[in-house]
C-alpha cells in the first residue's frame, strides 16, 4: 500500500471561510480538503488532511509522516514565521516537502516575508488561494512517483 501524503494546516487555518475572507478567500477548511482529496484521488495518492493550533501537535505529525507518509505538504499559518521546531522537525522527516499559503505572504507585512519552513521545504507554492493546494499535490504526484 502506497503511503499517504500528508496535508498539515497550522494555528487558524480551522477559522478559514470566516476569517479575512479578503485574504484567506470564502472556503471553509472542508472545502479545502475535500479539493485536496479530489486532487489526490486523481493523481492517485492517498491524502491525510489535518489541522491544528498546536506546535507541538503539528511537530508530532510531521515525525509521523517519517515512515508513515511519501511527503508532506504543509502550511503552517503563523508557524511559518516562527518555529524552529516545524524546520527541524521537517528536516529529520527526510521526505518532499511543498509549502503553501493561501495569500501571497511577500505582499503582506514584513514579518510574513522569512519563512522557517521554506529552510525544509522543496518548493513554495503561495498567492493562488485554496488552488496552491491542488497545484502542491500535482507536484507531489511527481516528486514521489516511482523511478521507472
Ligand atoms: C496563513 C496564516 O495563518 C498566516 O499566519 C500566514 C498563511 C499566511 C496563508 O496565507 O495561508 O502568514
Amino acid at each position: 500500500m502506497a503511503k499517504p501524503v500528508f496535508v498539515l494546516n497550522g494555528p487558524n487555518l480551522n477559522m478559514l471561510g470566516m476569517r479575512e475572507p479578503e485574504i484567506y478567500g470564502p472556503d471553509t477548511l472542508d472545502d479545502v480538503r475535500k479539493r485536496a482529496e479530489a486532487r489526490g484521488k486523481a493523481l492517485g495518492l492517498a491524502i491525510d488532511f489535518r489541522q491544528s493550533n498546536h506546535e507541538g501537535e503539528l511537530i508530532g505529525w510531521i515525525q509521523e509522516a517519517r515512515g508513515g507518509a511519501s511527503g508532506i505538504v504543509l502550511n503552517a499559518g503563523s508557524l511559518t514565521h516562527t518555529s524552529i521546531g516545524i524546520l527541524d522537525a521537517l528536516q529529520a522527516a527526510e521526505l518532499p516537502v511543498i509549502e503553501v499559503h493561501l495569500s501571497n505572504i511577500f505582499r503582506r507585512d514584513s514579518f510574513r516575508h522569512h519563512s522557517y519552513v521554506s529552510l525544509g521545504a522543496k518548493g513554495v507554492i503561495c498567492g493562488l488561494g485554496v488552488q496552491g493546494y491542488e497545484l502542491a499535490l500535482d507536484a507531489m504526484a511527481k516528486l514521489v512517483a516511482p523511478v521507472p
